[in-house]
Order: structure tokens, then C-alpha cells, then sequence
């Protein structure tokens, strides 16, 4: 049987309003037993809502009728004074009227198996409340409005038209059907393949934008990568000093360029260390860079020998030619170079335009919806292997093409929900926030 619940869905806290929402079967006998008597669906209603004969508050109350609700059951809004007695003593009347307080994530995986929105848009209205860029935004809202579901609708077109081909040989051997019409679905699963690995080429795109694009800030000691990450982050927050092996740890802080989340981390010089506490701290230094989209050589004139940073740079990386006040450097040839000063502020302009460069080029949209969450990477992945094999299969023996391409089918369906939901349900929508 399904229980009705309820949960504030604003901020806990002082606020000006705060919202209750309810939703389930009981909803319009909840609302009468708080005084609120009889609602007219879809307007809003002033009501004195009461409990114990006591005066809850003066709200607002809005209901909506299932199947035409966000979780496609009767709900309502109690739109309260937003203080903390209020919603206590309204939470408290529900819970003694049997209303059970809802888990995370409840309302939108309600919206879900009553079919108001696929496992993909339930996923999106995750990421737009945590969406604090443009661009995440801007990606989550394509992902509701149902972009990415009807790409993966779309591949699954495709395979359905294979397997009806490869079906249709298998069923009609000796019938009209051309002997080689199995090898008719050769183009479609063709093209197919192509675009499934054009849109696992962009997997890290959907990623970089929804959890921040990673810069690791790397060089031996006494580079001046702290004194950079104070600028970047424009504040004191890591320790600068003119001892080499002042930075210990990895310090990450979350920040905003060109409009694009970034993580940004700063690391302990690298250099051979005796002292355990250091060496950990290159460990770090070096699995950070290993994992960075970005990763910024900071170089300086008083370098002595080779710098061990150079073994972890990559030709698509930056690097900074600091203390340009007192001295150059030449720049390793392949790799793109700028030169700065953390101290006379020299380079820094360019170095923020460069890096807004960067991110627009490195995070800006492609022919499709990104593709978000290692979820969706990894179900991308079957799609193709399976897709690979039912390709090969054609060629020499067409009925074994018809599992894999189910296989392919399945796993895309996996995506939207369209089947297996059970085992991914928790995986979904524990990470939501409780009143979603
Ligand atoms: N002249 C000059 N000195 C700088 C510049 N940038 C940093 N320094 C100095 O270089 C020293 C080291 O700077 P840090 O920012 O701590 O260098 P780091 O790379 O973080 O060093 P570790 O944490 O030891 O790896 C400090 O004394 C800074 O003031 C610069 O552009 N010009
Ligand atoms: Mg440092």
C-alpha cells in the first residue's frame, strides 16, 4: 500500500516562506483534518490551519489532483511563514495525522514509477538544485527537458530496425526474404557504432561540467604554485614562504572561471624527500595531476637541474614561466607557455583569458546531449562492446547478432529506466536531497 508523506521542501531554517509538500492517497483527507477543508485543485486557497484545536498558521495551501501532479499523485504545498515553530508544530500535526516524513529523494522517485519522468530526468532535477554555474544549469535543464533520453531512444530505434532485419531471416528462411538481408542492418549498425563512440569520446564533457573541470597546479618547490592559487582563488588560503617544501598536502578549492566550475588543487612540491610527511604529500601531488584535466607546470628561474614536475606534463598542458620580475626562463618548446609574475601581477590577465579559452573550448556543447554520470558511461560502454559484436556477427553468422543487439538495446534502456530498475533505483536517488 502506498503511504502518504511529506517533507519541507525549502531550506530548513528562518526564511520568509517555508513549503511543505504532501504527497500520496491521503492528501485531501489531510488537508480537511488540518482545518483546511475543502481545496479547489490548482488555485490558491488561504486557509487557518489547525491541529489539536490550535492555530498552526496562516498559509497558503495548493493541491493538485494525480495523475496531473510533479509525482503523479494527489499532493499539496502548505505554503507557511517560513520560521522554525511554525514548521515545527506542522510537521508535528501531519506526523500525529499518520503523514510519514519522506526519505530522500522520495517525491521525484514517486514522479518516476508513476511515469510523470524517466531514471535520466530524475537525474536532472538532482543536478539543477546543485547546479551553481550557467553551465551546469544549461545541462541539467536539456537533460529534464528529456534531450538525452531521446537520444538513447534513438539508438534504440536504430538496433530495433537491426534486429527486425536479423529477425526476419531467421524466421523466413525460404521465404521472400533476400538471403542476405541480415547483412542489409550492416549500415545501420555502422552508423550506430559511430555515434555511440562519438558520444563516449564527449563522456568526460558531461562530467567536467557537473562536478568541475580539475586544474592541478604542479612544479618542485619553491615554484610559486601557492602563491598562484592565493591569485586564482582570490584568497589567503594556502601558506606562501621562502622555504622550499612549505606545502605539505593537497589543498582544493572550488572555484568559477569563465562561468565553468572548477576544481582547482594546489600541491607539495615536487622533489626526492627523506621526510615521510613530504613524500606522502608527492604521492598526492602526483596522483592529482595523473586525475586533472589540466595541469599547470609552474616554473621559476631559480630552478637548478631538471625539474621531476616535466615527467607529468602533457603536450595539451600550460606551462607558467613565474618570477618573470626577476628573471626568464625558456620554455619547453611543445608545450604552450605563458609568463607571469604572482608578485608584480605581470601575465595574470592572460593567464585568465587563456584559461577561459580553455574551459569554453574543453566544455562547450557538442552534437549531443553530454553524457553526465559514470551511470550513463558505463551503460554506453555495453551498448557499443554488444553493438561491436552483432557487427562482426553479420558477416558470418547473422542469427547470433540477435542477442547481442538485445543486449545493446537492454542496456541502453538501462539509462531511462526503461527495464532493470529495481537494482538501479537506490543508486539514483540516494544521493537526492529530502522534499525532491
Ligand atoms: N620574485 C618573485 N617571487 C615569487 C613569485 N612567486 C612566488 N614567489 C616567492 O617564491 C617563494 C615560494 O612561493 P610559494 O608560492 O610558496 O611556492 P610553492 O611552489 O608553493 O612552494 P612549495 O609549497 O614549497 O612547493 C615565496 O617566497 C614567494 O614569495 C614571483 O612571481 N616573483
Ligand atoms: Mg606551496
Amino acid at each position: 500500500m502506498i503511504d502518504t508523506i511529506f517533507a519541507l521542501a525549502t531550506p530548513p531554517g528562518r526564511g520568509a516562506v517555508a513549503i511543505i509538500r504532501i504527497s500520496g492517497p491521503d492528501t485531501a483527507d489531510i488537508l480537511r483534518a488540518i482545518g483546511a477543508g475543502t481545496v479547489k485543485p490548482r488555485l490558491a486557497s488561504v486557509r487557518n490551519l489547525r491541529h489539536d484545536g490550535r492555530l498552526i498558521d496562516q498559509a497558503l495551501v495548493l493541491y493538485f489532483v494525480g495523475p496531473n501532479s510533479y509525482t503523479g499523485e494527489d499532493t499539496a504545498e502548505l505554503h507557511l511563514h517560513g520560521g522554525r515553530a511554525v514548521i515545527e508544530a506542522a510537521s508535528q500535526a501531519l506526523i500525529d495525522l499518520g503523514v510519514r516524513p519522506a526519505e530522500p529523494g522520495e517525491f521525484t522517485r514517486r514522479a518516476f514509477q508513476n511515469g510523470r519522468m524517466d531514471l535520466a530526468q530524475a537525474e536532472a532535477v538532482a543536478d539543477l538544485i546543485d547546479a551553481e554555474t550557467d553551465a551546469q544549469k544549461a545541462q541539467a535543464l536539456g537533460q529534464l527537458d528529456g534531450a538525452l533520453s531521446q537520444t538513447y531512444a534513438g539508438f534504440r530505434t536504430d538496433l530495433l530496425k537491426a534486429m527486425s532485419l536479423v529477425e526476419a531471416e531467421i524466421d523466413f528462411p525460404d521465404e521472400e526474404v533476400p538471403d542476405n538481408l541480415a547483412r542489409t542492418a550492416g549500415p545501420v549498425l555502422d552508423k550506430l557504432i559511430s555515434d555511440l563512440e562519438a558520444a563516449l569520446a564527449d563522456s568526460d564533457r558531461g562530467r567536467r561540467v557537473r562536478e568541475g573541470y580539475r586544474i592541478v597546479l604542479l612544479g618542485e618547490t619553491n615554484a610559486g604554485k601557492s602563491s598562484l592559487f592565493n591569485i586564482l582563488t582570490a584568497r589567503e588560503a594556502a601558506i606562501v614562504t621562502p622555504i622550499a617544501g612549505t606545502t605539505r598536502d593537497v589543498l582544493d578549492a572550488d572555484i568559477m572561471i569563465g562561468g565553468y566550475a572548477v576544481t582547482l588543487s594546489d600541491t607539495a612540491g615536487l622533489r626526492d624527500s627523506d621526510d615521510p610527511v613530504e613524500a606522502e604529500g608527492i604521492r598526492r601531488a602526483r596522483a592529482r595531476a595523473e586525475n586533472a584535466d589540466l595541469r599547470i607546470w609552474v616554473r621559476s628561474p631559480t630552478t637548478e637541474g631538471d625539474d621531476p614536475a616535466k615527467d607529468y606534463i602533457q603536450p595539451s598542458d600550460l606551462q607558467l614561466l613565474n618570477k618573470a620580475d626577476i628573471g626568464a626562463i625558456e620554455p619547453v618548446p611543445s608545450i604552450e607557455a605563458l609568463s607571469i609574475s604572482t608578485v608584480s601581477g605581470q601575465g595574470i590577465d592572460e593567464l585568465h583569458r587563456w584559461l577561459s579559452a580553455r574551459l569554453a573550448r574543453d566544455l562547450s556543447g557538442a552534437d549531443f546531449p553530454a553524457v553526465t554520470r559514470e551511470r550513463h558511461r558505463r551503460r554506453l560502454v555495453e551498448a557499443l562492446d554488444a553493438t561491436r559484436m552483432a557487427r562482426r556477427a553479420l558477416d558470418v553468422a547473422p542469427e547470433m547478432a540477435g542477442d547481442d543487439l538485445r543486449r545493446s538495446s537492454d542496456a541502453l534502456s538501462r539509462v531511462t529506466g526503461a527495464i532493470g530498475v529495481e537494482d538501479i533505483l537506490g543508486e539514483v536517488f540516494s544521493s537526492f536531497c529530502i522534499g525532491k
